[in-house]
């Protein structure tokens, strides 16, 4: 006994180290996927058409079977309708240069475009192209939407407002937040039903985000649609939500295709990606059945008292062999004679 306490008190460090570095290793593949808590999402493509890769596109909205899209920068801001099979731009209007073109929406026929730091919000006959008319708010545009009660309006940041349709006054506001953090760079909006989609500046995912408590309610990546890789500034920003698909048209800014596609639980996914991601889970369980192993062995070994327990197994084993080969010998050699 006090011998068995000896060999443990002096391997104890060992083992603790060897146990905690093999809890590391196991859990090394379970860190690399939980990155957030929000359910997750894919967009799974129904269709696609050409966009223009040409454009910087700011906001996209269906009004009806019209598709409409706004795309910015000063000096080249326009306002298009686009036929959304064949992705052509049917008509446009361009902007003077002191205007840069950011999200717009679309009520009562008339499509409201804002602007990034001009202060201002033309209102737009939808027929016409012609500008009828504008609001005046204060901070910048980024993306625009309506729940047919209220305008929706981003401005770069975590807060999202709702204004007046007559007067454009913030009538509320919400700070989206995400797993208890604020979101910010919300940029494009789609109000459908209760929730608002927003595609976050920068990265491959759009959010729903419940439009009573701004909490985030999916996360959809949208890694599996191409982007333009010419440019550093091609980037995910386009979101319009056709009701005659129940699916949503994305694009961004030099996109050249535009995706029509439902958003689907990632568990749910049947498609390449799928099949990537199985081959991932095999070698994520590959991995930790291999852990589990090595985790037995170096728990056999350390085991107080297994050193005299496995000399004994070996002991038996070599003698038993010696009297197996000493039996044949003996037999071989009687053949032998006879
Ligand atoms: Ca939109």
């Amino acid at each position: 006994m006090e011998h068995c306490s000896y060999i443990y008190n002096k391997y104890a460090p060992k083992n603790a180290f060897l146990i905690i570095f093999t809890i590391m290793f196991l859990s090394n593949n379970s860190l690399e996927i939980s990155y957030a808590d929000s359910p997750s999402y894919a967009s799974n493509v129904l269709k696609l058409t050409e966009h223009d890769e040409n454009a910087f596109t700011q906001g996209l909205e269906m009004y009806g079977d019209r598709l409409f899209e706004s795309t910015g920068l000063y000096g080249s801001s326009s306002l298009r309708e686009v036929n959304a099979s064949s992705g052509q731009v049917i008509r446009q209007i361009s902007f003077s240069d002191d205007i840069f073109a950011e999200g717009i929406t679309i009520i009562n026929n008339t499509i409201i475009l804002l602007t990034w730091k001009e202060n201002i919000a033309l209102k737009i006959d939808i027929d016409t192209f012609d500008v009828i008319g504008n609001y005046t708010y204060s901070g910048e545009g980024w993306g625009l939407c309506n729940d047919g009660n209220s305008y929706v309006m981003s401005n770069g940041s975590s807060e999202i407002s709702f204004r007046n349709l007559e007067n454009f006054d913030i009538i509320s506001s919400i700070v989206v937040i995400e797993d208890g953090i604020e979101i910010p760079n919300l940029n494009e909006l789609e109000c459908v039903g209760n929730s608002i989609y927003a595609n976050i500046w920068g990265e491959n995912r759009i959010i729903e985000i419940n439009m009573s408590s701004g909490q985030v309610e999916k996360s959809i990546s949208t890694d599996s649609l191409e982007f333009n890789k010419n440019s550093s500034h091609s980037v995910l920003n386009g979101i319009a939500y056709s009701s005659a698909e129940d699916a949503f048209w994305i694009t961004g800014k030099y996109w050249s295709k535009m995706y029509l596609t439902e958003f689907i639980d990632d568990d749910l996914r049947i498609s390449e990606d799928f099949v990537i991601e199985e081959e991932g889970f095999l070698t994520k369980y590959t991995n930790k059945i291999l852990s589990f192993i090595i985790i037995i062995i170096i728990a056999i070994f350390i085991m107080p008292g297994s050193w005299p327990f496995f000399s004994l197994i070996f002991y038996k084993l070599f003698k038993r062999q010696t009297e197996h080969l000493g039996a044949s010998g003996k037999g071989e050699r009687e053949d032998e004679i006879t």
